[in-house]
């Protein structure tokens, strides 16, 4: 018999809705009706695949304008879901990834109930497949448009951070807290201090380049373009779990938080616990493939079941660390280089192909500029680089961009102010181009040169904004 102990949480039931406790249990025994009932759980879909008057689409747009409709004292009121994320969304730990399913999932649950469609579900935008922003939010007498958004209908995302190439090399990380974002530095649940591959690159990169006092900020849900982003994000985390086969953390700091900053269709109160978002593809809803090259592991439900719920340690152990305890800073367009002192032969572990070694980089003390017209590249071991450095260079090591400051959220300006708070901070796996460098001869010295070049994004003049870190940081983990 499997543990039901789950199911028995008021908030996921809530969440889960169609299902009651009674249902789930005879499922586990059996219970065919309840089996198929998942098995045809509702599908999210490729939003550029639906054409305008898709039902899809249609329920979409009047959800919206049923929310944008409702009176401020409803907190389903589309300006007071966009609150719920300014006042207490997490970015770059993590709670991320969870955080943001929760969010979503009582969002689709509102579409339903305020448009009587119970079985919608919420469309995703494929910036991997289609980089610009899907047509649909473009009909300027739409609910689905933004009047705030910097981007035009025909401009396209880079393909450094949205390609293919680029997210699959992030689906490769077999390390939860590289792949999703690590802990929290100093445990506070709403610090950017450890920000991992996806949300770092096409996350943050997406609300920068779309650029907007709505997609750019914490007020980014205001943007119906926002959900479709988010659920991607969602997408590519189901598939790095269910498909690939990847454990999130086990740490009980990470399973066991709760969150209850939303509001379900009824517009009462509702939460999360971080353990229960685990399984809410396996039950409640289903994605069309949006990765790379996505194919199905051959694990049955009940093995993925066990697999998420047990997840795995996401720790590293670290064997060797080096760091450059002095500050970096570049002018947007221009490199700028930190040189780390290393060992000879410290990367040698990590340079065999196989093992679960692994060097990674994390640019600590980032501050975060007020405004972020820029995103950064990185590269190792060559210094005469620029902002037109191509992305194929085999010292090319990854691009990340920065998201909204969180002393912008509600509450924390004051907070900070008087404590002092940790600095942005991003976790890169550079051991891909340790390995072509080293192949290439050029890993000889007793240093490694980062050097990182603030890129102006497309048709922005950044100009006199700097990029500054306070600290680099090199570890050999195993994990
Ligand atoms: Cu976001």
């Amino acid at each position: 018999m499997e543990d039901l102990t789950l199911f028995s949480r008021r908030d996921f039931l809530r969440g889960a809705g169609a299902f009651s406790a009674a249902t789930l249990t005879l499922w586990m025994g059996g219970c065919e009706a309840c089996w198929k009932q998942i098995q045809d759980r509702p599908m999210r879909k490729n939003i550029s695949n639906l054409s305008a008057s898709d039902p899809i689409i249609t329920t979409y747009k009047a959800a919206v304008a049923a929310m944008k409709a409702l009176p401020s004292s409803d907190p389903r009121n589309w300006q007071n879901q966009a609150n719920i994320h300014f006042n207490n969304c997490t970015h770059g730990n993590w709670f991320f990834l969870p955080w943001h399913r929760g969010y979503l999932l009582y969002f689709e649950q509102i579409c339903r109930k305020l448009t009587g469609d119970s079985r919608f579900a919420l469309p995703y935008w494929n910036w991997t497949t289609h980089p610009a922003v899907p047509d649909v939010f473009w009909d300027t007498t739409s609910p689905l448009y933004d009047i705030n958004r910097g981007v035009t209908q025909a401009m396209q995302a880079d393909q450094s951070f949205v390609g293919a190439t680029e997210i699959e090399t992030i689906l490769s990380q077999t390390n939860f807290d590289l792949f999703a974002s690590g802990p929290p530095v100093g445990g506070e649940l709403h610090f950017a201090t450890n920000t991992g591959m996806l949300e770092g690159t096409p996350h943050n990169y997406i609300h920068g380049w779309i650029d907007s006092s709505d997609m750019g900020t914490f007020q980014s849900p205001l943007d119906p373009v926002f959900w479709t982003h988010h659920n991607m994000l969602d997408c590519l985390w189901v598939d790095w779990n269910i498909n690939l086969n990847n454990s999130n953390t086990s740490d009980p700091s990470w399973t066991n938080q709760q969150f209850h900053d939303f509001f379900d269709e009824n517009g009462n109160p509702a939460g999360i616990t971080v353990i229960d978002t685990v399984l809410y593809p396996i039950f409640l809803y289903q994605f069309e493939p949006c990765a790379p090259n996505e194919t199905k592991s051959k694990k049955t439900k009940a093995q993925l079941e066990q697999l998420l719920k047990a997840g795995a340690p996401s720790k590293w152990e670290v064997s060797k660390h080096f760091e450059l305890a002095q500050s970096v800073r570049a002018d947007v367009g221009k490199a700028a280089t930190g040189s780390i002192k290393v060992e000879p032969g410290a990367f040698s572990g990590a340079l065999e192909s196989t093992g679960r070694t692994a060097v990674v980089l994390t640019l600590g003390e980032v501050e975060i500029p007020e405004k972020r017209d820029f995103f950064v590249r990185i590269f190792l071991n060559k210094t005469d680089v620029s902002a037109r450095t191509p992305i194929d260079d085999p010292h090319y090591a990854g691009s990340f961009a920065l998201f909204a400051d969180e002393s912008a959220m509600k509450g924390h300006a004051v907070k900070d102010a008087v404590a002092g708070r940790p600095k942005a901070g991003f976790i890169v796996n550079i051991t891909p181009t340790l390995r072509k460098l080293n192949q290439a001869g050029s890993l000889s010295g007793a240093t490694l040169d980062v050097t990182l070049v603030p890129v102006p994004y497309e048709r922005r003049e950044a100009g006199g904004q700097q990029f500054t870190l306070g600290k680099l940081d090199l570890k050999v983990a195993s994990f």
